[in-house]
């Protein structure tokens, strides 16, 4: 029976380097910075947050398996993963809630092996160039999701 007042806030291949390198792309804020907005957004909403960084896939799968009949949602952003890794579009296929694909960047506007998310066909929604928005607007969409 899955936890009605969690999301799982999944991030993917070096993004723990947020706010290290790259400002003019990823701006400057640090990847606790994206999760403490994620978590600002659900609190008014009455969901609470777990999230998980790694920049290894396997592990992104389990954290996905691991979601499965917990987490109401998920809200995935996994860095370059989501241009090649179809284990991670299996996971989340396994996975019944809403499924939120968050960039940071629009990699349809960088390059072109960016254009691809092997994830996006498994995804609920997909909210790209957006940046920190773009994960208050996955929390509210996940929230709608739970309501209806
Ligand atoms: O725009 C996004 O959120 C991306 O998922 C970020 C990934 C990129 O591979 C995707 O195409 C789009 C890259 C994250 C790397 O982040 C860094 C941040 C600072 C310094 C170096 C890498």
């Amino acid at each position: 029976m899955p936890d009605n007042a969690t999301i799982t806030l999944l991030h993917g291949a070096n993004l723990n380097l947020l706010g290290q390198r790259e400002p003019h792309i990823y701006g400057t804020a640090t990847l606790e910075d994206y999760v403490a907005a994620t978590r600002a957004a659900a609190l008014p909403l009455g969901l609470s947050v777990e999230a998980f960084q790694t920049n290894h896939e396997g592990q992104l799968v389990d954290a996905i398996h691991a979601a499965r009949g917990r987490a109401a949602g998920i809200i995935i952003n996994p860095g370059a993963f989501t241009h090649y890794a179809w284990s991670l579009h299996d996971a989340l296929a396994a996975f019944s809630g809403p499924v939120i694909e968050v960039h940071i960047s629009n990699p349809n506007a960088r390059e072109a092996w960016r254009h691809t998310s092997v994830v996006s066909p498994v995804a609920t929604g997909t909210i790209v160039g957006l940046g920190m928005h773009g994960y208050e607007l996955a929390v509210q969409a996940i929230a709608r999701r739970l309501t209806v």
